[in-house]
């Protein structure tokens, strides 16, 4: 049982999801009094959270589950090549409980504000309950997708049917058997909402601003003998993730575009259509990424993929991109998804045509007409990666708020340190190797990498850590750096920050928050630093309190036994 008496940790991790669990997990290890703090009644994060009908990993299940534990890995077993929201968070859970995590963890815990106490080396944590929490440091694993930003539509409160935010799907089951259905949105979510709920409502009617490229996922299941033959494998098959630039199995083709054949291209796009999982994004030539004229070839096939699966000429029309090339946005995997247009009971509108301009009682009124509804649903996105960051006040030294800092865009020290914002870990930080990865593959390098750079410091005595501001800034060149050669600058999507619904975000300026080295430099450069002494990290042990490291709080804490 937690005790919420007491009000002073080593460390205090914010959030319970995936980076939250392995970060307890290492901390429990080394037996450092920590506590973990999320706003939810349980844990999971986003799998917690997003629980709409066809909810699921666009990564292949046995590359996002841990790889810390042998064991761990040996006792579970993957059913589907890509596996549900219902199943990962049963996962997660099987997690927590094994390695006993549960009792670092406090629930319905919402973190306010997080302010420095210079004098003391301390952060002070304002709790929704009331109580005030003191730590050395704090981790901040709060997600990169955790704060949804419905629209800001006019009578979005007078609806008398029911309407949620992807994010906010209700727990107990949604009964939509013959309900009249809005779904405005058609990122990864809305794609995969509609895909799955379109046979079981009345009517769905999808309210589409811009189409997203988006190709098919092939999920399948995964029999015992082919999870006896993945787990023979593991050592491989996670060696293999940490070769490839975005932490998955695949890998680009090492070919050059042109190369090729024309011929030879479509062979290889044939055959990607059909491979599971991102495979046509991420086994493409690598000139999809950086050539106008190789991407714009590839998105035509797309498009033709589109023409055949679409039967209303003009209903294909309108589910091809026309702003931007493919895998230039998140591509969002589908399961029949432009199938779906084919029913009788969907309709597409097209809201660039005819735009929402409020919500009624009774549903729905565009430029064009009025449209009733029984649930609207809202798959509209998040405030992505520093969203989190915002919603907490987070004051570093002197006072400044990390969110002033940040309003053009973050800048970080290896996309995990903050100049200005001593003792504030971010193992999946803006600008880390976690962002644009197969995120538990990335979190596990940020949170193993914050995790020594602790013990580093508890090593020496050390109570106070503060990257340079020359170390943030040449950081942050780099990562706008890796961001010149890439399409998918132009792209108006949350990788470069875009959020019509966030205040300060609409316009499509360039918010440099992922890291597009990929995973083997990102590894490179941050063990590098570490391998130099931390260059670019400010130590001291100023404060009184300096060598009262964990070892001190372990009276408090327990070590857990594995
Ligand atoms: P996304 O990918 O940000 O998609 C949001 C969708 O909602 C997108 O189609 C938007 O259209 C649309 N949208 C957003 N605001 C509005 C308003 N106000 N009116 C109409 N349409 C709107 O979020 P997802 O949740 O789908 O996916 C996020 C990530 O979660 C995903 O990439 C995975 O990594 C998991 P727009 O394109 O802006 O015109």
């Amino acid at each position: 049982m937690i005790d919420r008496t007491k009000s002073h940790y080593e460390v205090i991790v914010i959030g319970a999801g995936v980076a939250g669990i392995y970060q307890t997990k290492l901390l429990a290890d080394l037996g450092v009094d920590a506590t973990v703090l999320d706003a939810a009644a349980d844990l999971g994060g986003t799998w917690y959270w997003n629980r709409y009908p066809g909810a699921r990993f666009d990564s292949e299940s046995y590359t996002y589950g841990f790889s810390f534990s042998k064991e761990l890995l040996n006792e579970w077993h993957w059913k589907e090549r890509f596996s549900s929201q219902p199943e990962n968070l049963r996962y997660l859970n099987y997690v927590v409980d094994k390695f006993d995590l549960r009792k670092y963890m406090q629930f319905n815990c919402k973190v306010e504000a997080a302010h420095f106490d210079e004098a003391n080396e301390l952060w002070r944590l304002r709790i929704n309950d009331g109580r005030e929490l003191t730590s050395r440091f704090v981790i901040m694993a709060v997600g990169l997708l955790s704060v949804p930003t419905p629209p800001r539509l006019k009578g979005m409160e007078t609806f008398k049917g029911r309407s949620f935010h992807t994010f906010y799907w209700p727990h107990e089951p949604v009964d939509m058997a013959g309900k009249k259905v809005a779904v405005i949105g058609t990122g990864a979510t809305g794609i995969q909402v509609i895909a799955e709920i379109a046979d079981k409502v009345g009517d769905l009617t999808v309210f589409q601003r811009r189409p997203n490229w988006s190709a098919p996922l092939n999920n399948g299941p995964i029999s015992d003998a082919e999870m006896a033959d993945i787990r023979s494998r593991y050592d491989n098959i996670f060696a293999q993730c940490a070769r490839t630039p975005g932490g998955f199995e695949h890998e680009p083709d090492r070919r050059g575009f042109y190369e090729v054949s024309p011929e030879e291209r479509r062979a290889l796009w044939d055959r990607l259509y059909d491979t599971p999982g991102f495979a046509i994004w991420l086994r493409n030539f690598r000139e999809i990424f950086t050539d106008e004229k190789a991407n714009a070839e590839f998105s035509e096939y797309i498009a033709d993929r589109i023409r055949r699966r679409v039967h209303a000429p003009a209903v294909a029309e309108k589910l091809i991109p026309r702003d931007h090339g493919f895998g230039v946005q998140r591509v969002p995997m589908e399961t029949r998804y432009f199938e779906v247009y084919n029913r009788d009971n969907v309709r597409l509108v097209d809201i660039s045509e005819t735009p929402i301009v409020e919500v009624t009682e009774t549903g729905l009124r565009t430029t064009e007409r009025d449209y009733d509804f029984d649930i609207i649903v809202y798959a509209t996105g998040f405030d992505a990666i520093t969203g989190a960051f915002d919603h907490i006040d987070i004051q570093g030294v002197g006072a400044a708020k990390l969110r002033d800092k940040w309003s053009e865009g973050p800048s970080t020290f290896l996309g995990m340190l903050v100049h200005g914002f001593p003792n504030l870990l971010m193992p999946a930080g803006p600008q880390s190797g976690s962002a644009s990865t197969n995120y538990p593959r990335g979190i596990e390098t940020g949170v193993n990498w914050c995790t020594k750079l602790l013990e580093y410091m508890w090593d020496r005595g050390y109570s106070r850590a503060e990257p340079t501001l020359e170390a943030e800034e040449r950081w942050t060149a780099h990562v706008k750096k890796m961001y010149s050669s890439m399409l998918m600058r132009k792209a108006k999507s949350w990788f470069t920050g875009y959020n019509s619904n966030v205040a300060g975000h609409e316009h499509g300026k360039v918010r440099y928050l992922v890291y597009n080295g990929g995973a083997p430099k990102y590894v490179s450069k941050i063990n590098e630093v570490a391998e130099n002494g931390y260059e670019g990290i400010v130590f001291s042990s100023g404060s009184t309190l300096a060598h009262r490291r964990g070892l001190e709080a372990v009276s408090i804490g327990e070590k857990t036994p594995d």
